[in-house]
């Protein structure tokens, strides 16, 4: 799979969104890890790293952004603005305790992908009108991946999403190879996980099975 276009608006426009987290990775790194991922495929990568030091985190997000950027593919770096800014990220993932999205706009300025996790309709357009490009929803499973995780929004949440939202969404939680067919049957295009992919034994077959999963789940609905 070669390079996409990277904007703000299209920066979802693609089937599997993958997020980094080396205490699942069995003994990898997460440069190792992204290797494999883009080496199978993947064209949107998110570094997500809660148990490392900034200047740890520095060094491989710089070595990802080479990467991804060799790649074609998008690189957003989550909870860490300054780390974005001085990388060259593509976007940059935050929470609803993190800044608002019209403060972290003023810092990242006009070019970069703003991500918001959302939980609630409530939440979902309060991201609209702030001006995320896109909202993360879930988790739509329950999941040991996270800390204070809230409990699963189910797929009321997600279909709610699909109908009435009109900015770019992404699927998160628990997603596995055997439930993704079901959270595309109800509206989701873009899903990320953690776990399924950085645990696997196989990250390229991890990969390759989900996508059939996905491509037939769309083909039916
Ligand atoms: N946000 C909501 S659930 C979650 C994040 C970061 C964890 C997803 O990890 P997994 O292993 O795919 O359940
Ligand atoms: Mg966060």
């Amino acid at each position: 799979m070669g390079a996409r276009e990277i904007t703000r608006q299209s920066i979802l426009d693609t089937d599997i969104y993958c997020l980094t987290a080396e205490k699942f990775s069995r003994g990898r790194s997460n440069v190792e890890v992204v290797r494999a991922m883009l080496n199978h495929g993947i064209r949107l990568v998110q570094y997500r790293e809660k148990d490392k030091k900034m200047g740890s985190k520095y060094e491989e997000c710089l070595e990802i952004r080479r990467m991804t950027r060799e790649a074609g593919a998008a690189f957003v770096v989550n909870d860490d603005i300054d780390l974005a800014v001085l990388v060259g990220a593509d976007g940059v993932h935050i929470g609803q305790e993190d800044l608002p999205v019209e403060a972290v706009r003023r810092l990242v300025g006009e070019g970069m992908a703003i991500g918001l996790s959302t939980h609630s309709p409530e939440e979902a357009l309060a991201a609209v009108q702030r001006g995320a490009d896109y909202i993360g929803v879930g988790p739509i499973f329950r999941t040991f991946t996270k800390e204070d995780v809230c409990d699963p929004v189910g797929y009321e949440y997600l279909e709610y999403v699909a109908r009435e939202i009109d900015i770019p969404f992404v699927a998160i939680g628990g997603i596995k190879r055997h439930n993704v067919a079901e959270v595309v049957r109800r509206g989701a295009r873009c899903v990320a996980l953690i776990t399924e992919i950085v645990e696997a034994d196989d990250i390229g077959t991890a990969i390759s099975e989900l996508r059939e999963a996905m491509q037939s789940a769309k083909e039916q609905s």
